[in-house]
């Protein structure tokens, strides 16, 4: 990637398309003087926001508002501008192109937060935060992004880096001047700090699994044979008719689906077509083939019957190919239709009773049983009580190192308790801090940087 640090780049910041206002943003050494090429404003000069005009020569571009931002208390710890125009396009387009005539040249993906990680602005996690903060899906989610960002999470690893790096002092100490048998800190002592050190780490490593599902989302598969309700309990969660419902079975031929906020928890329910032996309709064929596939990428299975029927051939074929796939995810047997007499049994049939973690009963049509089918949703994910306590965002990079740094620590433990294994104990503390290192980006290698800039938008 081009992340020449000497240049001013720029790039639309805001959302490509229409808008009402649209920033783009410009940061680098030149972003001034390049700006007052195209710039036109009557605005006094030490005016932080100046009102004005982009122009081509005579020609005027736009009316638009400048805001300057001086070195290094900026985002990129650099001059920079940001530029409200109108949201149009060919407006920012023309204007981004008088900008990279003028000197500027078009920033790479990430590179705006690439320079605040460089220029010292935010450490790595903090920088990686960000695009967490833009892609969150619930407010739960962009709490935990916005403490990374603010640095709660690097004050963690610091302060865990900062007890290793002590116990370190003190284990060279008794290395340097071992014929002096100046004990600073006894063995029990050393070995009680490494041990806090390992909690705090374990700890951290807990958060992993709430923090992916706040990033990525618990996605829920509802299927079932036709007519049982599928449809219309997505409807019914989502709060308004997305799905088409009828009674006429097959209606669903495609998956459709949509992402809610279920108690913090970005929930992604995808209704599916209905499962049945006897179809001759081709769309109807492909619609079930691809709610096989569905399946196999979901997080949890809401199977759903109709509780006025009697267990019919199309459920016992699907309870068939559950078993046959031997999925180990949860799976909830949802029975719906509750307001009509109960006619379904499904509790002494082994072929479902071995297939299903948990029951219930609802009704979209009297609404009922939806809050708590939602409820344990996220219970049988295993993570209905720790969402509310999930302050951080730890992604695989960080879980990764987090367990490197673990494993090291574990082994120093293990030297520190042996006789005459100082230095070994010295040499994995040092691996234990070298990962906390590379979680905060310090020392981290060029291609680990790019490989985590690449995937932020352009303007970021
Ligand atoms: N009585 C009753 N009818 C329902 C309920 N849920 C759905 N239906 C009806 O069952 C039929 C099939 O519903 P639909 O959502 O299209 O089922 P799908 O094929 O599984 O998607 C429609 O006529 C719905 O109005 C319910 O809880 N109670
Ligand atoms: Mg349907």
């Amino acid at each position: 990637m081009n992340y020449l640090k000497e240049d001013t780049i720029a790039a639309l910041s805001t959302a490509v398309g229409k808008s009402a206002i649209a920033v783009i943003r410009m940061s680098g050494n030149n972003s001034f003087d390049i700006l007052n090429k195209v710039f036109k404003t009557s605005s006094s000069k030490d005016k932080q926001i100046k009102y004005g005009f982009i122009v081509d020569g005579n020609e005027r571009k736009d009316e638009v508002l400048c805001s300057f931002f001086y070195a290094p208390n900026t985002y990129t710890g650099e001059n920079l501008v940001e530029i409200s125009v109108h949201g149009n396009p060919v407006i920012i387009n023309e204007i981004l192109t008088l900008l990279y005539k003028a000197g500027a040249r078009p920033a790479e993906p990430g590179e705006f937060t690439y320079r605040s990680f460089l220029n010292g602005k935010k450490d790595l996690t903090q920088a990686e935060a960000v695009c967490n903060l833009i892609t969150s899906k619930t407010s739960t989610s962009v709490k935990a992004a916005l403490n990374n960002v603010k640095g709660t999470f690097s004050i963690k690893i610091k302060s865990i880096k900062k007890s290793i790096i002590n116990l370190l002092a003190f284990m060279e100490v008794n290395l340097d001047h071992p014929e002096e048998d100046i004990i600073f800190l006894s063995r029990q002592e050393k070995l009680a700090r490494v041990k806090t050190c390992i909690k705090d780490i374990e700890s951290l490593l807990k958060s992993y699994k709430v923090s992916k599902v706040l990033q990525n989302g618990i996605k829920v598969a509802l299927i079932g044979k036709p007519n049982v309700g599928k449809s219309s309990l997505l409807n019914t969660i989502l709060g308004k008719n997305r799905a088409i419902v009828t009674d006429i079975a097959g209606t669903t031929t495609d998956t459709i689906d949509e992402t809610i906020d279920c108690y913090g928890v970005p929930l992604t329910v995808i209704d599916t077509a209905g499962i049945r032996t006897h179809t001759e309709n081709s769309i109807e064929l492909l619609g079930q083939e691809k709610t096989k596939e569905t399946i196999f990428s979901a997080d949890v299975l809401v199977w759903i019957f109709d509780n006025s029927l009697p267990i019919g051939e199309d459920d016992l074929q699907i309870a068939s190919m559950l078993n046959k796939e031997k999925l180990t995810i949860p799976i909830i047997a949802t029975l719906n239709k509750s307001d009509l007499p109960q006619k379904l049994n499904i509790d002494n049939n082994p072929l479902f009773s071995n297939l299903v973690t948990t029951k219930i009963k609802t009704s979209t049509k009297e609404e009922t049983g939806i809050f708590t089918l939602l409820e344990k949703l996220t219970k049988v994910v295993g993570i209905n009580d720790e969402i509310q306590n999930t302050n951080l965002m730890i992604n695989s990079r960080h879980y990764t190192l987090l367990s490197n740094a673990l494993e090291a620590l574990q082994k120093t433990k293990l030297e520190l308790s042996k006789k005459d294994a100082d230095e070994l104990a010295c040499f994995q503390a040092q691996l234990a801090q070298n990962a906390l290192n590379e979680i905060l980006g310090v020392e981290v290698k060029e291609d680990i940087l790019d490989t985590i800039f690449s995937t932020f938008c352009i303007g970021k």
